[in-house]
């Protein structure tokens, strides 16, 4: 090496020394670095921060330390990313549960009897008044037979006045095949039919201790024959089970009075029971219109106008003997029914518009 470049770097590497000797740092650690200069990325930074600060080695690394620790504990950005995806998932999967909890307690304290029974009197508080043209004029119920459809609908279809068509399902094979044991094993037979009804469409009990539709049909033999000293029962139900309702339309028809473009509901309703009181007196919220035909036995329905039509309405007593179509507003007429001894009383109906 020539000798002004020897001079330089002694001069430039006792600098160093003093340097070194000025932090405490050791000759031998400083050879050392000379010999092996790498050094890790942090202590990199350190010894600029260092340089900067001016800090003692020791306090310097301890500060460091500190930091470094400070550090660990805040998130990266990356890692609190997750942590709020994290927060986000679990928070909706609490609120999903909640508002399940919460409709679920809605829907079953609807189906209470108490609840329901409470929702009675806020309906009939907050329902639309009747107009009482329907029945202002109206002596007794009308009693129809072979009626046009055209003619129905101009007096009947959509007037809310009830009427009587007689000898109404002469074609149907209903008449013949319908009785408790057809229902039984058209229920017991038919995949999931008791299932859905107990769980989707809707069971009148009545006066009953039957819970479900299930409990009916499970009955002992001699209950559903009303041998004397069982319990009397009368029961009502809605289908909705699709292939049970193709096999009960085998057996009857729409009503041959219905306006024709007048549409029927997929729902049938069944009324079944021995002699006795019926449904209670009371008013529907199903909005359309509804025919009921008599299968077998025979039952009175009695109509009541609401209050606001007491003053200028008649109530009135309709007898519906096995063969005839009912046609009613359940919606405006205040009804209740009553079975007479003999036959088991069955009627199928569903509603129009
Ligand atoms: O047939 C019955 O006993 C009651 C029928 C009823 O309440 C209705 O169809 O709205
Ligand atoms: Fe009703």
């Amino acid at each position: 090496m020539e000798n002004e470049k020897k001079k330089f770097l002694v001069k430039k590497l006792t600098k160093v020394i003093e340097e070194a000797d000025k932090n405490g740092v050791s000759r031998s650690d400083v050879r050392n670095i000379l010999i092996n200069p790498t050094v890790d990325k942090v202590k990199k930074t350190d010894s600029k921060t260092k340089e900067n600060t001016g800090i003692e080695n020791t306090e310097y690394t301890k500060e460091h330390e500190e930091k470094e620790k400070r550090d660990e504990r805040k998130l990266s950005p990356l890692k609190s990313k997750y942590v709020m995806y994290a927060f986000m998932y679990v928070f909706g999967i609490i609120s999903t549960l909640i508002t399940i909890f919460i409709h679920g307690f809605i829907v079953d304290a609807l189906a209470e009897k108490c609840f329901m029974d409470q929702n009675v009197y806020a309906a009939e508080i907050s329902r639309p008044l009747v107009q009482c043209n329907m029945c202002r004029n109206l002596d007794s119920i009308p009693v129809e037979s072979g009626i046009s459809a055209e003619e129905f609908k101009r007096k009947y279809a959509y007037t809310s006045v009830p009427v009587l068509i007689k000898d109404a399902t002469n074609t149907w094979s209903a008449m013949t095949q319908f009785n408790f044991q057809f229902f039984k094993d058209l229920y017991f037979r038919t995949e999931d039919a008791l299932r859905t009804v107990d769980e989707e469409c809707q069971f009148f009990p009545y006066n009953t201790d039957f819970l479900t539709l299930s409990d009916v049909f499970n009955m002992s033999d001699a209950r559903a024959n009303f041998v004397d000293g069982e319990m009397p029962w009368y029961i009502g139900w809605s289908n909705c089970h699709k292939e049970v309702r193709n096999k009960l339309r085998k057996h009857y028809q729409r009503p041959y009075f219905l306006p024709n473009n007048s549409e029927s509901s997929t729902l049938d309703w069944i009324f079944m029971g021995g002699s006795g009181p019926g449904a209670l007196v009371h008013l529907d919220y199903v909005v359309r219109p509804s025919w009921q035909a008599q299968i077998s036995g025979m039952k009175t329905w009695t109509l009541v106008p609401s209050p606001e039509c007491e003053a200028e309405c008649k109530s009135f007593n309709v007898t519906v003997h096995k063969g005839d179509i009912f046609v009613v507003d359940t919606n405006v007429w205040y009804h209740s029914t009553f079975i007479h001894p003999g036959d088991i009383s069955i009627t199928i109906g569903s509603e129009y518009d």
